[in-house]
């Protein structure tokens, strides 16, 4: 009777302290108090029976923190130097404290952790004025609070704004409580169940179908700390070579061979930078991994050499499954090695995908994951350098695996119920350690559909098989960023919509703020109308070539973004909540799609179809990126947004390093580093950072970086010593003001330089229709100090005003 009842974790019977926490017994379970870091408590309770074993997701270990630990009668306390946590001793509960005593978060008082037959449960009482973000790949609304969540990944095809689950899980969300925030990690990779408050109010709760009780408590002083403390446990991205942080143009399919180059051409032709085409699912032979269609591509080594000199990389799509043909040398080759999952009578799992019957390595076997990066040696013969790992949910045509299908886990054997939302991770992997094995001393990209905790640092992910309409490119915007809070900084969705057909405005308006997503790849379905910019029109090629310029102007900017997210975890396409988290209106449903691109650019996403959006200006300085008129935060505004001004703001105090353009980030920019200073009360720092951009000799010290300090009360600039051995590619920088009062000269380390006056145009008006740059109050002012020395010296550089 007890295995259909509620049964919960009971009292206390004794319990020891040991050097990484306590250990207590209860009545029919243990449980492991983990003091993991100054901010990371680890509770793991383990049934009779039952063991941790291993975790796809975490990288870390405990590190020996001092902690202290209180016995009073009816209950215990532990204190790290950043968390209390007080365990009552007569039904084992778990309630979390501020070192003043501020309550954080709390367990349910009757169920804490539960059990419903095998299915784990922890209930956390659901206070009156918390607020749930994260959770990774999730639709709906920025505040989760109210909605129930299932994590188990799977092909959503044409998903919507509801739907759920979706093709990406990874179990960590954060609170905010008595506006303190925190971070629950529950590292538990079965189909899982997130539920903040839905159908009921008296608990947000977790729960696993099986497998232990196993979460992370974070507790830090800014959801920033928050992530990079997830990130620690879960993994930082790696840093990504250059060219995937340009503008890539996919297709479902591109072929032969004469289609690519022709499409490669067209941009190159019209002067639309891009970085990356996509061959999909056709190139193959009979959708055979590792085959190439020899009617379509006779010549692939010379079709990716001749992309490669005109700037541009090639990314091949790969499926797991592997069709089941005696003459295909993959699947021979599996068949000797072993390597295909099987049912437990030891005949290997078939289904239908693609290519028609297939097998599926098991990446979660150490072994096969070594095989399927030997595999990948005739890929790198060709010369390629990207890869996309597709339908690896894994997905058989829409139907589920059979939950007995075995699993090798590491060794520790599980099954499909277990495995399969590590599945995705681990084929990710195995292609990540595929590139590391051939390419060696070159960066390499991986885009994957499916993941779990940890995929940061092997893959960028795509939100899957969208839909072409306003709403759910707004949806992609939020999931992005969502996917940031949840440690995944390298992140997009198909522009353009996948599913439908994008009109002229929609896409207009998709890729300007696209321009502003961390992963910018415009990709469309079969039988849909294609994306190429031109495909739209004129005035879409040239409100497209704009943004995309844009993007490409601001790369040192972008790159540096993109080291500070391997350093920390800060996402590129940054939440509201990271810097707002306690103003209640960044969570008001009209503004939600509002994020800030790095720490400067806050970009408004309003549909294509509104030609006035109201807009909410968070606290702080803000200059409208088009005209620089100046705003004071804390206000909702009624701005008119056009369809080539999508609405983007410019933080007071901002630093912003740009670049002359370039049609690809294999093109080299002019030696002069245009640096954007804006006008405002609190001083700012910009991290700078370059290297080469495609090698790992930065883990050599081959890296400029300089520290750049806008300082208000002193009305200075100044650019630090550089750090590092690299010699930065920019030998002059000319800096613009904005928004400043400056009258006379400038001190340039402490010589007297002149002001001249120029306008900087972030975005060329489109003259034949646009009206918006005749008006003469337009462009403010933009004052250009002479060049300075700049790179290659160790001089700090000083200017003053
Ligand atoms: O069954 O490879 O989400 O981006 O173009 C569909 C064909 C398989 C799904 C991916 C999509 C890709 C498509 N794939």
């Amino acid at each position: 009777m007890s295995r259909n009842l509620n049964e919960t974790l009971g009292k206390l019977l004794s319990f020891e302290e040991n050097k990484h926490g306590i250990q207590l017994k209860a009545d029919n379970a243990t449980v492991e108090v983990i003091v993991y870091n100054d901010a990371i408590i680890n509770i793991q309770v383990c049934k009779d029976g039952q063991e941790a074993g291993h975790s796809y997701a975490l990288v870390a270990e405990a590190i020996p923190t001092s902690f202290s630990v209180e016995n009073k009668r009816d209950k215990i306390i532990l204190k790290t130097p950043k968390i209390v946590l007080e365990i009552l001793k007569k039904q084992i509960r778990f309630s979390f404290f501020t070192l003043d005593g501020t309550l954080i978060n709390e367990d349910d008082k009757s169920f804490g952790c539960s059990w419903l037959g095998t299915e784990a449960t922890v209930y956390k009482k659901l206070q009156a004025d918390e607020k749930f973000i994260g959770l990774g790949e999730k639709t709906r609304g920025i505040n989760r609070r109210g909605q129930a969540y299932v994590n188990w990944n799977t092909d959503s095809f044409a998903y919507r704004g509801e739907t759920d689950p979706l093709y990406v899980s990874t179990p960590f969300y954060i609170g905010i409580h008595n506006d303190q925030p925190y971070g629950i990690f529950f590292d538990n990779p079965h189909k899982t169940t997130f539920n903040f408050g839905a159908g009921n109010d008296r608990f947000a709760y977790f729960s696993a179908e099986d497998g232990i009780i196993n979460y992370y408590f974070i507790y830090d002083t800014s959801i920033a700390k928050i992530i990079q403390n997830y990130a620690q446990l879960t993994g930082f991205m790696p840093m990504q070579p250059k060219w995937s942080l340009g503008f890539q143009q996919c297709r479902y399919s591109y072929y032969p061979d004469t289609e690519v180059m022709n499409i490669a051409q067209n941009f190159r032709e019209r002067k639309i930078p891009i970085d990356v085409l996509y061959l999909d699912i056709h190139y193959m032979d009979a959708y055979k991994v590792f085959t190439w269609n020899k009617s379509r591509f006779p010549n692939p080594q010379k079709m990716l050499a001749n992309l490669k000199k005109m700037g541009i990389q090639t990314v091949v799509i790969m499926d797991p499954g592997i069709k089941v043909e005696e003459s295909y040398k993959t699947y021979k080759s599996g068949m000797k090695n072993d390597v295909f999952v099987k049912y437990p009578d030891d005949s290997c799992f078939t289904a239908g995908v693609w290519p028609g019957d297939c097998h599926f390595p098991d990446y979660t076997n150490p072994k096969v994951r070594k095989w399927w990066s030997d595999q990948m040696k005739e890929v790198f013969k060709v010369g390629l350098e990207g890869f996309w790992n597709d339908m690896n949910e894994p997905a058989v045509w829409g139907k589920e695996i059979p939950a007995l299908i075995e699993f090798d886990y590491e060794g520790e054997k599980a099954s499909h119920k277990k495995a399969h939302n590590v599945y995705g991770l681990q084929m990710a992997r195995a292609t990540f350690e595929g590139t590391q094995q051939h390419l060696k001393k070159k960066r390499a990209f991986v885009l994957t559909r499916s993941g779990y905790s940890g995929i940061q640092r092997y893959a960028a992910v795509w939100t899957g098989d969208n839909v072409a309409t306003d709403d759910d490119m707004l949806l992609g915007v939020r999931m992005v960023c969502s996917m940031g809070l949840t440690g995944m900084p390298f992140a997009g969705y198909d522009v353009g919509g996948f599913v439908g057909d994008a009109d002229k405005n929609l896409y207009i308006r998709w890729m300007s703020i696209a321009s502003f997503a961390p992963f910018f790849r415009s990709h469309s379905m079969i039988n849909t109308r294609s994306g190429e910019p031109w495909t739209f029109g004129e005035e879409a090629e040239e409100n497209v070539r704009n943004y995309i310029n844009l993007r490409y102007r601001l790369m040192p900017y972008i790159y540096s973004a993109f080291y500070e997210a391997s350093q920390t975890a800060m996402p590129i396409a940054r939440s509201l909540t990271i810097d707002y988290p306690l103003d209640g209106n960044i969570y008001r449903g009209e503004f939600e799609n509002e994020y800030l691109f790095g720490p400067s650019f806050l970009v408004c996403a309003v549909k294509s179809t509104a030609m006035f959006s109201k807009i909410y200006l968070p606290k702080g300085e803000w200059y409208y990126l088009y005209k620089d008129n100046f705003y004071e935060g804390e206000q909702e505004f009624l701005f008119e947004t056009p369809i080539d001004k999508l609405p983007i703001f410019v933080k007071g105090g901002s630093i912003i390093p740009m670049q002359s353009l370039t049609q690809s980030t294999a093109e080299k920019p002019t030696n002069t580093l245009d640096i954007h200073l804006y006008w405002g009360q609190n001083d700012h720092v910009f991290e700078y950072y370059e290297d080469d951009g495609t090698s790992f000799e930065f883990k050599k010290e081959q890296y400029c970086k300089r520290a750049m300090l806008f300082n208000s009360e002193e009305k200075s600039f100044t650019i630090e010593p550089k750090i590092g051995k690299y010699k930065s590619h920019f030998k002059k920088i000319k800096l613009y003001f904005h928004g400043f009062t400056l009258d006379k000269n400038v001190k340039v380390n402490s010589r007297n330089k002149k002001i001249k006056q120029e306008n900087f145009e972030f975005i060329v008006p489109i003259s034949h229709f646009d009206p918006w740059y005749q008006d003469p109050d337009t462009s403010k002012l933009i004052e250009d100090l002479p060049f300075v020395e700049f790179a290659n010296t160790n001089e700090s550089v000083q200017v003053e005003w």
